[in-house]
């Protein structure tokens, strides 16, 4: 079968939609600061009743339209995918779940559309800023109505990158191939709490990387197709394509910098939390 992808593409921007307001209205509710929060793996993986409402949402929309296609969701759709098989929708009801609690704003809907494996639709929705970064492979990628040029080369001291400085903290080795040594030949790093909405700045010029040590699917799915569409290079800390159904790592640089940034992550296993 030979899907629609911009007509896919259309249909989910949507439903996202809705699914956006369903966020905005929980925040405004007055009853907001009892919004149910749980925690998951760690007490600073947190989970709200929100995150289940949309993806379950999103995850009913999919399957009354598509019934042949397969979802996985960051908190119960597909669980037990184990292959990329077909057209496969992943997606991330809020990515920054921290930021949704805690600020209110800074949280993305991720959605992205896959056959056999290859990622063909990317949507990245910033709720509260109202910034759809959107992107069908082959077709270009688009912030709002605006076409996002294709990246240039650019080298580590002019580079912004982003990076959670739990990273840094975290990091037990000094010297030349340190994380530190990067952050300080770099220009400056960012931080904003949401891997999706940091992929979806490099794809726009924002930033000029964006690195993480544990991402999974519904993370960064979108954010491949964007970066993809833009010519920013994305890949594990091993060069390797990011896995579409196992955690990862994200190394997503303008050419020219990916390699100079690798020298610094490349030899991170065993950095593993
Ligand atoms: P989330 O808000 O959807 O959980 C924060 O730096 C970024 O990392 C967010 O995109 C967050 O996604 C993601 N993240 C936080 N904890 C994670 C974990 N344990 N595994 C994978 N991704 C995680
Ligand atoms: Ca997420």
């Amino acid at each position: 079968m030979n899907e629609n992808w911009m007509e896919i593409k259309n249909t989910a921007l949507k439903w996202m939609e809705d699914a956006g307001k369903m966020l905005k209205e929980s925040l405004q509710d007055s009853m907001h600061d009892s919004l149910y929060v749980n925690t998951k793996s760690s007490p600073n993986d947190l989970v709200t009743e929100m995150d289940y409402k949309v993806e379950r949402f999103l995850t009913e929309q999919i399957n009354n339209t598509f019934p042949e296609h397969k979802v996985l969701g960051e908190e119960e759709a597909g669980a037990d995918i184990q292959s990329t098989d077909g057209v496969l929708w992943i997606i991330d009801p809020i990515d920054g779940t921290t930021n949704f609690v805690h600020q209110k704003y800074n949280f993305a809907i991720s959605v992205a559309v896959a056959k056999d494996g290859v990622g063909q639709v990317g949507i990245i929705y910033n709720v509260m800023q109202d910034e759809w970064f959107t992107a069908v492979a082959g077709e270009g990628a688009y912030l709002n109505d605006r076409r996002l040029a294709r990246v240039t080369e650019v080298d580590l001291p002019e580079a912004v990158i982003g990076l959670n400085g739990r990273w840094l903290a975290r990091e037990k080795r000094s010297g030349e191939q340190s994380l530190h040594t990067m952050v300080r030949k770099s220009r400056s790093v960012r931080s904003y709490g949401s891997a999706a909405i940091e992929l979806a700045y490099v794809a726009c010029g924002r930033l000029d990387s964006y690195i993480s040590f544990r991402l999974s699917p519904w993370d960064y799915a979108a954010g491949l197709v964007l970066l993809n569409e833009v010519g920013v290079i994305t890949t594990d800390f091993q060069k390797q394509e990011p896995s579409l159904l196992e955690k990862s790592k994200i190394l997503a640089a303008r050419p020219g910098l990916h390699a100079q940034l690798l020298h610094y992550v490349h030899n991170h296993e065993g950095f593993d939390y």
